[in-house]
């Protein structure tokens, strides 16, 4: 049996990210209308912007822009967790970052399904933040007992999604005809149901609890919350939302407008009010429920630890200040003041080692392989023989992801949980290892050096 029957696990990742858009794009038609804003808008900075469309160009980043997407998904099991990441290896997707929402006020904690390496981004960087829920932070003992008992008995895999896995673990992967089977099979897992699993009753005490559980353990399976497009400008997206009627989120969340731009900006539209169905026809009237959402992201610059850090310490400082977190008419103001200390310019972020970088030869210094020699990447930079564009932030925040929590489950900023980050315990339920989404960044950084001596 040669390989090359097999569908690359990059193109039944790619079928996949295409599937979810237009099932998400029907589910929630407010969603397209984000995607054709993004688009236009990406249009207008490219052209508007030729330097910067020739450096996604070099970096493969272009031709990803428009299918480039992120979901998300929560869980309530160790199985279904473990499942999960069976399912997402067949796509090339693998668990990168752990994420501990708890601090936040959120009974969860996750991580992100995605690619890793250079080749298997530019083909698709389609990811999945992906939370498991908490159920040992849910105070009630009896609620707790009756949740873990309700999520006990769901299956949220087809039986064809789950014999497909098996198989391509089996083979080693799958041929034209199961992938196709697979991609239909596993987009059955984040379809919304509308039908609660629960009575009412049990839905309001759960929700009483916290809406996220609600969310979690009411339903079938763990639909889909949202899928997210890569706008180049966050900041006429947010106009371009608030423009069309689109009732956006305050606060763009991350961190301010810059000219070089740093990790992710994050903007989102509140959350529908669904109709819920709740068996024997209960509370035909009570049953809304919100739960699926819109959002917008810019990414910028993967950071390097010690970059990382800095902006760790700025985002406190300007949440701390007046302690009024991310919420006040002052905040933009409170967020740009604090960054004034995070150099904005690429050079620097460089030299101080801020952000990690992409090299590659420029035009000059292929023509001249042998100026190239040993010189140190700075001195190569310098002398116009090699370009250093940033390397893509392909992760998410902790911070910003619990704000995006918050305004879609329509709460208040919430007390935290007097918990601790349980990286163990998640990998643990997960069945392997969060991978440190630093590494892979050093690594993307040093093949691209490596290539240049070859
Ligand atoms: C996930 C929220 C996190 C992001 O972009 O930070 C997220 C959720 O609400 O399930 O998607
Ligand atoms: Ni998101």
């Amino acid at each position: 049996m040669s390989a090359d029957r097999f569908v690359s696990p990059d193109d039944i990742r790619s079928l996949f990210a295409q599937a979810m858009s237009t099932m998400y794009r029907t589910e929630v038609p407010l969603y397209g209308t984000l995607v054709d804003l993004v688009a236009e808008i990406n249009d207008a900075v490219l052209t508007d912007n030729p330097a910067l469309a020739e450096q996604l160009e070099r970096n493969d980043e272009r031709g990803r822009l428009a299918q480039e997407r992120h979901g998300a998904i929560r869980v309530g099991t160790a199985e279904e967790l473990a499942t999960l990441g069976r399912l997402f290896a067949v796509m090339g997707m693998y668990p990168i970052g752990y994420y501990d929402l708890s601090v936040a006020g959120v009974p969860v904690h996750s991580t992100a399904f995605r690619p890793r390496t250079a080749s298997a981004l530019a083909a698709n960087p389609f990811r999945v933040f992906t939370s498991l829920l908490r159920l040992e932070l849910i105070e009630d003992e009896a609620l707790r007992d009756e949740s873990a008992r309700i999520l006990a008995r769901r299956r949220i895999f087809t039986d064809d999604a789950l014999a497909l896995i098996e198989q391509a673990e089996r083979e080693g992967g799958l041929d034209q005809n199961d992938a196709r089977r697979f991609v239909l099979a596993a987009l059955e897992t984040f379809r919304w149901h509308s039908d609660a699993t629960v009575s009412l009753a049990t839905y309001e005490a759960l929700s009483n609890a916290h809406r996220l559980v609600a969310d979690v353990v009411s339903f079938r399976g763990p639909h889909i919350n949202h899928l997210t497009p890569r706008t180049l400008d966050i900041d006429a997206a947010q106009a371009g939302m608030l423009a069309r009627g689109i009732d956006a989120k305050a606060v763009v969340e991350g961190p301010p407008p810059r000219r070089c731009p740093i990790l992710l900006r994050q903007t989102s539209f509140k959350a529908l009010e669904e109709t819920v169905n709740f068996p024997d026809g209960e509370g035909a009237d009570a049953g809304t429920h919100t739960a699926r959402f819109g959002e917008i992201e810019q990414r910028g610059l993967a950071l390097t630890p010690k970059g990382r850090a800095l902006y760790d310490q700025l985002l406190a400082q300007a949440r701390d200040a007046g302690g009024a977190g991310s919420t006040g008419q002052d905040y933009p103001t409170r967020l740009a003041a604090a960054f004034t200390a995070f150099p904005d310019d690429h050079d620097t972020l460089r030299r101080e080692g801020l952000g990690y970088y992409r090299y590659a030869l420029t035009e000059a210094g292929r023509a001249n392989p042998a100026a190239v020699g040993d010189l140190p990447a700075e001195a190569l930079v310098a002398a116009g023989l090699v370009s250093a564009d940033p390397i893509v932030y392909e992760d998410f925040l902790p911070v910003s992801a619990a704000g995006i929590f918050q305004s879609n489950l329509g709460g208040e900023e919430q007390r935290a949980y007097a918990a601790h980050a349980n990286r163990d315990a998640f990998e643990q339920a997960l069945g392997m290892k969060v991978e440190d989404e630093f590494v892979i960044y050093e690594r993307l950084q040093k093949e691209s050096l490596e290539s240049l001596r070859i």
